[in-house]
């Protein structure tokens, strides 16, 4: 693994950073991390956070869309479930604690509690979702939104991978049933609320100096892919001012998206995959498809520099004589956090004896989707550059463990308010 590498020394198997490192192990890339919607590493990180679920007595189940959940009685039968959870699934190539860290950060604040024999009111149900990167297939947050109730599910099962397979039969081969995924709906009067523990994946909190952070709200999202259409042409023939050249417009249109990213502030404009066909060293490229991720603070503003930019565009694919399509894919509304959890995170924090700070997230979470369900909140870690969709991505054992003191604390402070 890479990051071992980088001289990182391996920590206690049994800590929260220990159980990442073995959890990273799952993995279907060669020497690097990437564990994909159901694949044969996303079913080994299942088995292995189910068995350390289990062994904290928590009763496990795989819901429809391969969500592993975890639940932990409360003391009065008749209370709702606080929801703590982030995602197993991860880029290709990716960190070790984008997801993963919520997920066992959590049990480990229920672990803690056991061994104080320490009891909640309130059940605690810990979800480990599997399609928040959405790099598999076209759709994303499946099992976040099938827990939220709001899966479109004919539209994310006819979405298909790489391969061709489409989620419906990846998720039968999976050993889910794809005709059950209403079933793994939560009803929102027995929900308490969703709180996501996530590494922040940006350098606000490392400039500060401080160790967490309390989510604001989540950015609005939405992903295209972006087609453009040219002439294929022979390289030394074609005279330069004749060519319907697909991969030198896209290009431009790149260069473009950029511009667009920097000049509406609070805007991000990615083009992170293309492909052009042919594909020849000689060959002028006849058609390229590439990708488009723009995020901002609400969707006015992410739908307003949408329009801009495919106004720009037209022009510049209209200039080279080539035509352009543009495919819709996943799209998340911002998503505010709830004041008052924030405000509950922040007393927990200082009961801590921590110092926090409230920031947006630019990253899209699962807690996006569970913002339909219920109220939502989410604790950022702080991450080393703030590096992350990288196996550079790192954060250190105290601020982990920083995490856990916090959740704990809220976990505590919920029953003493009489949160059921
Ligand atoms: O793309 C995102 O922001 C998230 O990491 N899926
Ligand atoms: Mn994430
Ligand atoms: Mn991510």
């Amino acid at each position: 693994m890479r990051s071992e590498a980088d001289g990182s020394m391996p920590h206690d198997p049994a800590s929260l950073l220990g159980r990442l490192d073995t959890l990273a192990r799952c993995t279907d890339g060669a020497g690097v991390l990437t564990r994909l919607y159901l694949t044969p590493a996303h079913e080994a990180a299942i088995r292995l956070a189910r068995g350390w679920m289990q062994q904290a007595g928590l009763a496990t189940r795989l819901d429809a869309a391969a969500t592993l959940v975890g639940r932990l009685e409360g003391s009065d039968p008749d209370a709702r479930t606080l929801l703590i959870g982030s995602h197993l699934d991860t880029v290709p190539d990716a960190g070790r604690y984008d997801g993963a860290l919520g997920i066992l950060a959590g049990l480990a604040a229920l672990e803690r509690l056991r061994d104080r024999d320490i009891r909640l009111p309130f059940a605690v149900e810990l979800l480990a979702f599997g399609d928040e990167e959405g790099v598999r297939f076209a759709r994303t947050l499946t099992g976040s939104r099938a827990c939220a109730g709001t899966l479109d599910a004919a539209l994310h099962l006819a979405s298909h991978d790489a391969e061709g397979i489409t989620l419906r039969d990846a998720l039968s081969a999976f050993g889910c049933d794809p005709d059950r995924l209403g079933d793994a709906a939560y009803r929102p009067d027995r929900v308490i609320a969703y709180l996501e523990p996530h590494i922040e994946q940006g350098p606000v909190l490392e400039q500060a100096a401080l160790p967490l952070g309390v989510v604001t709200a989540i950015n609005a999202a939405s992903r295209f892919i972006v087609t453009v259409c040219g002439e294929a042409g022979h390289a030394g023939t074609v005279p330069m001012d004749s060519r319907r050249d697909a991969l030198a417009t896209a290009a431009e249109m790149i260069v473009a998206t950029r511009g667009a990213g920097l000049a509406w502030p609070g805007v991000t404009a990615t083009v992170g995959q293309i492909r052009a066909w042919p594909g020849g060293v000689n060959v002028i490229a006849g058609e390229v498809e590439f990708s488009l991720d723009l995020r901002a603070s609400t969707d006015a503003l992410r739908d307003k520099a949408c329009a801009a930019l495919f106004h720009e565009w037209d022009a510049i694919t209209a200039e080279h004589g080539v035509t352009h399509s543009i495919a819709p894919g996943f799209s998340a509304s911002a998503a505010p956090c709830a004041e008052d959890w924030q405000a509950r995170l922040e007393r927990a924090a200082i009961a801590c004896g921590l110092e926090t700070k409230r920031l947006p997230s630019g990253a899209g979470h699962d807690a996006m989707a569970m913002a339909a369900l219920c109220p939502i909140a989410m604790l950022f870690v702080r991450c080393r550059g703030g590096i992350s969709h990288n196996p550079a991505e790192s954060i250190t054992g105290q601020d982990a463990e920083l995490a856990v003191d916090v959740i704990v604390r809220l976990l505590e402070d919920l029953a003493a308010e009489g949160i059921r």
